[in-house]
């Protein structure tokens, strides 16, 4: 399967209240262009999702926060893996798209074929940790999505996937009107100091 297949699969299995925070670059766009509603989808730095994800999940725990990051953005955020898995927010779901290359800018390849994700997850403290390191396998991913929509509790998933060259449009909406129709969409209102 490609990323952008995984995503619009995903986009079927959604309950509508979630929250998803989509890394920069391709996966970005294709959520975008795929899921169609006030989500964060990130733009311009990379390395951001997981620190994004776990402060949303912490400041919304009446939400579900997903976070579906490609393995060159996870990889750069590590720092924050052992965080979230300190801290282990009941709310939220981190995803990884791993093509083992940072597509967006051209395919040149991540550090991410050695890496055994697994260990590496279970490693930091995360419990709930699925690594499918077997590509095209449609059912399987979405037996594993269902799973981790329907289970209590911090889950992470790993998800090998085929390079996917399409490129897509840019987001049209702006980093700051990204984060309105956030607000406004999903009804969150910070009390101004
Ligand atoms: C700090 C920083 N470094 C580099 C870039 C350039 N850049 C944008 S997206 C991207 C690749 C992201 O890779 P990955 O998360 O694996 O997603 P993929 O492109 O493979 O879908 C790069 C290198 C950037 N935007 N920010």
């Amino acid at each position: 399967m490609k990323g952008a297949e995984v995503i619009s699969l995903f986009s079927e299995i959604l309950q509508g209240d979630e929250m998803i925070v989509s890394s920069n670059g391709n996966v970005s766009r294709q959520a975008f262009h795929l899921l169609n509603k006030p989500h964060i989808y990130l733009r311009g730095s990379m390395g951001l999702p997981l620190s994004v994800g776990l402060g949303l999940s912490l400041s919304q725990p009446e939400n579900k926060v997903i976070v579906i990051t490609g393995d060159g953005n996870f990889l750069m955020g590590l720092g924050s893996l052992t965080t979230i898995a300190h801290f282990s927010p009941e709310n939220l779901r981190i995803i990884i798209l791993d093509n083992e290359v940072y597509a967006t800018t051209g395919g040149q390849p991540t550090v991410s074929s050695t890496i055994n994700y697994k260990l590496l997850m279970e490693g930091s403290g995360v419990e709930n940790v699925v690594s499918l390191t077997s590509i095209n396998n449609e059912k399987e991913v979405k037996k594993s999505l269902v799973k981790l929509l329907k289970q209590e509790g911090l889950q992470m998933l790993h998800i090998k996937v085929e390079r996917d060259d399409i490129k897509l449009a840019n987001i049209d909406w702006h980093p700051t009107e990204i984060t309105k129709k956030f607000h406004f969409g999903h009804k969150i209102h910070f009390k101004s100091s």
